[in-house]
């Protein structure tokens, strides 16, 4: 690990809190073993482990491996389609070890992508139910380390979903909600999804928006299997993040939903770089200045970052934080992993993560004190979040 990483993660009289780090209980990867389309748990000749198959952009890989089992490709044998499923995605032991090995004292877990968006909107409020007791109950099984951010069954009616936001909110160590792009199914900005933002704020569970869609796959080009999930991964889930947050932007959902607090995953994917432009596209916009919406009360994205929104530090480069640190201010970002994806590739998974390292180097570097170091290494999510074992009703995150 380097040692800018070692110093940070070392300092044990400060916590450590990983935001941004995921489990698929065994409940969760029996469904995806059942399933035939995306996302799915799939066995391979030749592959060790079952594999994880996601993504669309995975979906070419998987046809081709389909089309070469039924002997209908003749080429060479394709390369093996999604991640593969080890321990480290459905085992608290082996989150324990992780976390132990890294030297983070708290986390914060939450059912990594696509979450229940598949799910049927008959069973959603009954899985989501299921799976959000089977965090509780891994949370209780080690009080002070670790939280959780619940599960909404977003297929099911509006009715089921406010139910169980309201279960939630009174489950323990439920320090929030993860919620994908889609919302109800027409993005953020659906006018639809105001009275979810609305019930998550009055229960004071801040919202940890991830990215699973991406870009049509097209926009990846002929080529694109001949660049693993670099592409998908590195431009398509954090242009999903910025799409998703500027559209709620530009509907108002944070002037109607005003107590509303969001964690942007991989902070903000390009946000904090593009706020400027974003900015100067609607000052400038015709349309919207006929409108009457560009008046003296109008938020600006800066306000909305400084007020309304929380970043993860899951960048990998003091370059990017440092966009983060500018936009938001150093007491609004807080570290994370992204465990258990980004595994090292040459080396033993059971010993330090590059993916990690990365991350905790680049706090050392783009923050200007210890004390914001520090802060955004876990006493921001420590205050943000509550984490404070047996202090369930503190205040609401600022
Ligand atoms: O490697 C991947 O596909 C992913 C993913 O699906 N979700 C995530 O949070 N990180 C990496």
């Amino acid at each position: 690990m380097a040692q800018a990483a070692q110093a940070v993660l070392g300092t044990k009289e400060k916590k450590v809190v990983d935001v941004h780090t995921h489990m698929y209980p065994p409940e969760y990867v029996r469904i995806l073993e059942s399933r035939t389309t995306i996302p799915l748990v799939r066995s391979f000749p030749g592959a060790p482990d079952p594999r994880l198959i996601l993504l669309q952009a995975e979906v070419p890989l998987l046809d081709s491996a389909a089309a070469a089992k039924l002997g209908q490709d003749t080429a060479a044998a394709p390369a093996i389609p999604g991640r593969p499923l080890t321990r480290h995605y459905a085992s608290l032991e082996q989150k324990l070890h992780f976390m132990d090995t890294h030297g983070i004292d708290i986390s914060v877990l939450s059912l990594a992508n696509p979450w229940l968006d598949f799910v049927d909107a008959a069973s959603a409020g009954d899985v989501a139910q299921s799976i959000n007791a089977e965090f509780a109950h891994m949370c209780s099984q080690h009080p002070g380390r670790l939280y959780f951010f619940a599960t909404l069954p977003l297929t099911a009616p509006l009715a089921t979903v406010l139910a169980s936001i309201k279960h939630v909110q009174a489950l323990p160590r439920c320090r929030g909600v993860i919620l994908g792009t889609s919302g109800l199914g027409q993005g953020l900005d659906d006018p639809a999804l105001l009275p979810v933002f609305a019930a998550v704020a009055a229960a004071r569970l801040p919202v940890f928006l991830h990215p699973h869609y991406g870009l049509p796959n097209d926009v990846w080009g002929p080529r694109a299997a001949e660049y693993g999930h670099v592409l998908p991964l590195a431009l398509g889930f954090p242009m999903e993040t910025t799409i998703a947050v500027t559209r709620m932007f530009l509907a108002g959902v944070f002037d109607a939903v005003p107590a509303l607090r969001m964690l942007l995953a991989h902070s903000g994917g390009t946000l904090p770089f593009l706020a400027g432009r974003i900015e100067s596209c609607v000052l400038h916009d015709g349309h919207l200045l006929r409108e009457g919406r560009l008046g003296p009360a109008r938020r600006t994205v800066w306000d909305v970052l400084s007020t309304q929104i929380y970043l993860d530090a899951v960048v990998y480069s003091p370059v990017g934080l440092r966009a983060a640190v500018d936009a938001t201010g150093a007491d609004r970002l807080m570290f994370g992993t992204d465990h258990p994806f980004f595994p090292p590739l040459a080396s033993d998974e059971q010993g330090p993560w590059e993916s990690v390292s990365l991350n905790a180097a680049a706090v050392s570097a783009a923050l200007a004190s210890a004390a914001d170091a520090d802060a955004v290494m876990g006493a921001n999510a420590v205050r943000v979040l509550r984490l404070y074992e047996g202090d369930e009703v503190d205040e609401v995150a600022a």
